[in-house]
């Protein structure tokens, strides 16, 4: 059974040693085969040198090939295979953040200066797509809550809403005949989730600068909530009072909501939600389908704050 590890113990103790050894692996392959992935040594390796975190879950990591290399991320087009092959052109640096809203300090943030204020840990977490496929990855990020507290969101502050860029020349799915949704991307969180400690702004995946398929050079991840949630490419931050519509809710309101927490018990209207294809595991017809669980596995952490909620109607 899949499980998640509370923070308790000490920091030096906790990456478990698969994950050590799989990032041996990846720097040796890095070395030896020259892979290109955003540039070798960066600030992200450097600062994890310095910082683990024990947010684990005891499960095989996805393998880094099958990160990279089967994404959603429509600003490149629509096949899986598209965001590595079509991102090349995509410039993820210089980069700056803006957040702005209901602040008290808003600001424009480089994205080094933040990387260099909040050193990034790693988090192994569990993504699962609304399509019923997941991976185990081990993200390097900070807690979004970190940069909130650093604007100081005002009292009147209920929301938390993001944007992802748009550079039709850069990323080819936002033009021409690939076009799909309406640009930019958006997405938004309630600001009690957005200042939940399992929810990450990621720099980084295997102890390397963010590859820019997966979101470079900084993406939201929210665990148990399904993987369209985790907006990539953030240019935009904005702390409001009003609830923000987010891409395929405002795309298909029949079938992707704004909270869109992992549930087992509510299918999507095509398919079913009760299992999950865990991408990267070989094996025989059916060997890869896992259960999926409610909130993603991280119930304990974020079950209360829905208390009262009607799960079933808010998808
Ligand atoms: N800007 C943007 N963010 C996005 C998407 C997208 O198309 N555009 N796809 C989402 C979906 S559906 C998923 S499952 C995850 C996939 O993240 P990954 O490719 O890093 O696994 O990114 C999410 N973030
Ligand atoms: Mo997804």
């Amino acid at each position: 059974m899949p499980s998640y590890r509370p923070p308790k113990i000490a920091s030096s103790e906790i990456t478990p040693r698969s994950v050590y050894m799989k990032r041996r692996e990846f720097l040796t392959a890095v070395a030896g085969a020259g892979v290109a992935i955003a540039g070798g040594k960066s600030a992200v390796a450097d600062a994890l040198n310095a910082t683990k975190s024990n947010y684990t879950v005891d499960e095989k990591l996805t393998p880094l090939k099958d990160v990279t290399t089967y994404n959603n991320f429509y600003e490149f087009g629509l096949d899986k295979a598209d965001p590595a092959k079509l991102s090349g052109n995509f410039k993820p640096r210089p980069w700056t953040v803006t957040v702005d809203g209901m602040v008290s300090k808003p600001g424009t943030f480089d994205i080094d200066a933040l990387i260099k204020d909040f050193p990034p840990e790693e988090r192994v977490y569990r993504m699962r797509c609304v399509e019923a496929w997941s991976m185990v990855i081990p993200w390097d990020g900070f807690p979004l809550s970190a940069l909130l507290d650093k604007v100081e969101p005002l009292g009147s502050a209920k929301f938390v809403a993001f944007e992802t860029v748009v550079r039709p020349e850069e990323m080819p799915g936002q033009s021409g005949v690939f076009q799909s949704l309406n640009w930019p991307y958006v997405e938004g969180l309630r600001l009690d989730e957005a200042r939940n400690p399992l929810t990450l702004l990621a720099v980084g995946l295997y102890g390397e600068t963010l590859p820019n398929a997966n979101g470079a050079p900084i993406r939201l991840v929210v665990p148990w909530k399904y993987g369209f949630k985790g907006i990539k490419s953030i240019v935009r931050i904005t702390l409001t009072d009003k609830q923000p519509l987010n891409t395929w809710q405002a795309t298909n309101s029949q079938e992707y909501g704004f909270y869109a927490n992992v549930n087992p018990a509510v299918d999507h209207p095509r398919w079913s939600q009760a299992t999950e294809r865990r991408i990267g595991e070989g094996g025989f017809f059916g060997a890869n389908r896992h259960p999926t669980l409610p909130f993603n596995g991280y119930a304990d952490q974020v079950a209360s704050l829905y208390a009262g909620m009607d799960l079933r109607a808010n998808f």
